[in-house]
């Protein structure tokens, strides 16, 4: 099965987060946090600063690790793939949040998250661990990128899967 490993940032400051919309490519029409796919050679935390950089020109200096997701994708096809994404918080960075050709940053309140507008799993976990829970998540997910099922846990432990033992 294939696989991909991402990672996935939100910023924070007091009583908000910042999310981007999505302009294009996989995810296009939903606010979430930045990040991407991990390049060969990479870890994650290399990633997750790049990917940053690249969406919106900040470059995070101090995160903490939230979650970690293992989605089943096109489950309901015969090419079904897999993604593992490491979720962190930053609350601290240099630059300040710009709009680039993927992605445009805006500011909201923790307490008025656009779910409605995201992926569907993320109302399962998001609030969880932003209320300071370790998150480890499973889910499978239809070729409609609709979600089919879900299994959210709070954990001690993160499990740290890193690519080359997915
Ligand atoms: O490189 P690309 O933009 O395709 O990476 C996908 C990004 O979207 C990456 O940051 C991981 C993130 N992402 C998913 N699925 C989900 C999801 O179900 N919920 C959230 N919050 N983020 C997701 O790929």
């Amino acid at each position: 099965m294939d696989n991909k490993v991402c990672t996935l940032l939100f910023l924070r400051r007091d009583d908000e987060i910042l999310l981007a919309m999505k302009k294009r490519g996989f995810g296009a029409g939903h606010w979430n946090g930045v990040g991407g796919k991990i390049d060969p050679g990479e870890t994650v935390e290399q990633a997750l600063v790049r990917e940053t950089q690249e969406e919106i020109g900040v470059t995070p200096t101090n995160w903490q690790k939230i979650a970690e997701h293992d989605f089943y994708m096109d489950t309901d096809t015969n090419e079904p793939w897999h993604m593992y994404v490491h979720a962190y918080i930053a609350d601290t960075w240099k630059n300040d949040p710009a709009e680039s050709e993927e992605m445009a940053p805006k500011w909201f309140k923790i307490s008025d998250i656009p779910f409605n507008n995201m992926w569907q799993d993320d109302p399962f976990w998001l609030p969880q661990a932003l209320a300071g829970k370790k998150v480890f998540g499973t889910y499978t997910y239809g070729s409609d990128n609709n979600m089919l099922t879900h299994d959210v846990k709070v954990v001690e432990n993160l499990p740290g899967s890193i690519p080359d033992k997915l």
